[in-house]
C-alpha cells in the first residue's frame, strides 16, 4: 500500500501568527562527540560474515582497492561525522575514491542499495560516493547522518599507497536534555533495557522539531507527534516543543482548514499535500494532553478553534445513518498492514477524539459546545454499535471484515460498556491473524485498548513480548517497522530504506514510567 498523495496546485493556508509563535519556540541543540568503541571488516562487499580485527589497528590499517573497514559507534547516534584520512606508502598519485555507507543496524551494513525496487526513493539510502583529492585530509562531511556503524569502502587508491583512516567521530545533535530524565522507575532489568532504548529513540528523533526518523523522512507527522509527545511529557518534559509543533500544524493547513498529516520546516514551513484521517483528528487530541501538562492558555486561546475544527470537519464525514464514508476510511492509516477495511475503525477514532474535544470545551468554559459535543458521542456510539456490532460473532465486523484495528479502536472509543470490552480483548488473539499489526504505532494502540479494559498484565505481556523481540533482534533504538515472524518484511518493498529509530516506535517509556510501575493512574491518554 502505497502513500504517496499529490494534489496539483496545493497551496497550504498559512497564519504568520501561528507561525511566528513556532519560530519563537526553536529548541536549543545539544552536541557530543562520540568516537568508535570498535572496528571490523566485512569478508565480502555486501556479506554478513564479519573478520574480527582490535580497535587500535583500525588506525594503522591500510585499505587498498575494493576493502572495506567498518566503525561501530556503540550505538545509534544522529549527528556529522568527521573523518581524519592518511596514507600508508608513497605520496598519494590520484585520489581516493571512497563509499561511505551510514547504517542504523547491523543488517544494513551488507544491503545493496542497486536491489531495492521499493515506492519509497532511494535517495534516503544513507550512503556517499566522495573522491579526496588530497591526503592526509580531515573531512566533515555536511549531510547528517543517523547510524551506529559506518563502512568505509575504498572503491580506489591507487598502486602506490593505500589509504589510512586515522580518527572518526560523530558531532551528535539532539534537543533533547537527558539531565531532565528522571530514572526508570521499574526494577526489572527488562523494563530497565526497554526504557532506555525507548528514550534513545525519542532523544534521537527530537532535532528541531520531532521528527518520525532521524534516516528518514526527517520531518513531523501528526500521528508520530502524539506518541512523542506522550512519552516526552515523562522523560525529557521539553514542553515548548510540543507547543512549537502543534503551532506548525495549526500555521500550514490544506486549505479548508484540516491539519495535514506531515509538514515540512525546511526552507521554509509548508503542510505536504497528504491528509490522513485520523492524524488530523490527534491534533485535537494532542492539544488537549498537552493542555493536561501546561495550563497554557496562549496554546488554548490560540489553538482551540482549530482542534474544534478538525472534529467538525471529520463529522462530516459521517452519513445519515452513522457509517464514515468510504472517503475517510481511505484515507485512515492505523497500520501498514494490507487490505485492512478502516471504515469502523476510522468511526472509533472521531468518537475517540470526541472524548479529548469535550475536555477541551471545559476547559474553555464553551459549554454550548461541551454539550453539543456531548449529543455527538452518544449518537455516534449508539450507530458504531448498532452498525459494526455482530451479535453472533460477539465482535467488531467493518464491511464484513473482523480485523484486530476496528476492536482496539472500539474499545478505545468506549463504544462497549466495560465489562463487555474486557471481554472482547480478552479475545485479542483470535482477530490478529488475518491482518497482523506491523507498526509499533498500532502495537501501542493495542495496548492502549488492553490497558482500557482493564487488561494491565496481557497489556505488559505484549509490549514485552513484541518491543522485547527487537531487543533481541538488536535494536538500540526501536523501529518503523516490526513484525516477528516476518523479520525481514517492509511496508516499502525493501527493508533497506526502513527507518530503525522511529518515532512512534518510543511509547515503552511512556508505558513504563505512566502504567507498568504505578499503582494508580490519575489520567487517562489512551
Ligand atoms: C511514514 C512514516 C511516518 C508515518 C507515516 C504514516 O512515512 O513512517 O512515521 O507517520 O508513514
Amino acid at each position: 500500500m502505497a502513500l504517496i498523495s499529490i494534489i496539483d496546485g496545493f497551496h497550504p493556508m498559512n497564519n504568520a501568527k501561528l507561525l511566528d509563535r513556532a519560530a519563537e519556540l526553536k529548541p536549543t541543540l545539544h552536541h557530543r562527540i562520540v568516537e568508535p568503541k570498535g572496528g571490523f571488516q566485512l569478508k565480502e562487499r555486501y556479506s554478513s560474515e564479519i573478520k574480527d580485527i582490535v580497535l587500535h589497528r583500525v588506525h594503522h590499517l591500510a585499505l587498498g582497492k575494493g576493502d572495506n573497514l567498518c566503525l561501530d559507534f556503540g550505538t545509534h547516534n544522529v549527528g556529522y561525522i568527521t573523518l581524519d584520512l592518511s596514507y600508508s606508502g608513497s605520496h598519494p598519485d590520484a585520489p581516493a575514491y571512497l563509499k561511505l555507507k551510514f547504517a542504523e543496524t547491523f543488517k544494513e551494513l551488507s544491503e545493496n542499495s542497486d536491489d531495492y525496487g521499493g515506492w519509497i526513493s532511494t535517495s534516503w539510502i544513507q550512503e556517499e560516493f566522495i573522491h579526496v583529492d588530497v591526503l592526509p585530509a580531515q573531512i566533515t562531511l555536511p549531510r547528517r547522518y543517523a547510524f551506529r556503524y559506518l563502512k568505509i569502502t575504498t572503491m580506489d587508491t591507487s598502486q602506490k599507497y593505500k589509504l589510512i583512516v586515522k580518527h572518526a567521530e560523530i558531532r551528535t545533535e539532539t534537543s533533547a536534555d537527558w539531565s531532565k530524565v528522571n530514572p526508570c522507575p521499574s526494577t526489572d532489568p527488562l523494563l530497565q533495557k526497554m526504557d532506555e532504548v525507548g528514550l534513545r529513540t525519542l532523544a534521537n528523533c527530537a532535532q528541531d522539531v520531532f521528527e518520525d526518523g532521524p534516516k528518514r523522512d526527517q520531518r513531523l507527522w501528526m500521528g508520530d507527534l502524539r506518541l512523542q509527545a506522550l512519552t516526552n511529557y515523562v522523560s525529557f518534559r521539553n514542553y515548548d516543543l510540543v507547543k512549537r509543533c502543534l503551532y506548525l500544524f495549526a500555521g500550514s493547513r490544506f486549505p479548508d482548514g484540516r491539519i495535514s498529516a506531515c509538514l515540512f520546516t525546511k526552507p521554509y514551513v509548508e503542510a505536504d499535500d497528504t491528509w490522513l484521517f485520523e492524524y488530523s483528528l490527534f491534533f485535537t487530541v494532542a492539544l488537549e494532553e498537552y493542555m493536561q501538562q501546561t495550563d497554557d492558555e496562549e496554546a488554548l486561546n490560540d489553538l482551540y478553534d482549530i482542534a474544534m475544527q478538525q472534529v467538525e470537519i471529520a463529522l462530516r464525514f459521517v452519513t445519515r445513518d452513522g457509517r464514515l464514508s468510504k472517503e475517510a476510511a481511505d484515507a485512515a492509516f492505523f497500520d501498514w498492514c494490507e487490505g485492512v477495511d478502516k471504515e469502523a475503525a476510522g468511526l472509533a477514532s472521531i468518537i475517540y477524539t470526541l472524548r479529548y474535544a469535550r475536555r477541551l470545551a471545559r476547559r474553555k468554559n464553551d459549554w454550548s459546545q461541551a454539550n453539543w459535543l456531548m449529543e455527538q458521542l452518544d449518537k455516534l456510539r449508539e450507530a458504531a454499535k448498532k452498525n459494526y456490532w455482530d451479535e453472533e460473532k460477539q465482535c467488531f465486523v467493518s464491511n464484513g471484515q473482523v480485523n484486530l484495528f476496528t476492536q482496539v479502536w472500539m474499545v478505545l472509543a468506549d463504544v462497549l460498556p466495560p465489562e463487555e470490552a474486557k471481554k472482547l480483548m480478552e479475545r485479542s488473539d483470535e482477530f490478529a491473524h488475518l491482518y497482523p499489526m506491523v507498526t509499533p504505532y498500532m502495537h501501542h494502540y493495542y495496548i492502549s485498548a488492553l490497558l482500557r479494559a482493564g487488561l494491565k498484565e496481557k497489556a505488559l505481556e505484549h509490549m514485552r513480548f513484541y518491543w522485547g523481540s527487537m531487543l533481541d533482534a538488536g535494536a538500540d533504538t526501536f523501529w518503523e517497522a516490526w513484525n516477528p515472524e516476518q523479520p525481514d518484511a517492509s511496508p516499502y518493498g525493501g527493508s533497506i530504506i526502513n527507518s530503525y529509530c522511529h518515532a512512534w516506535s518510543c511509547t515503552p517509556s511512556y508505558l513504563i514510567r505512566s502504567w507498568f510501575s504505578r499503582e494508580k493512574h490519575t489520567d487517562d491518554h489512551l
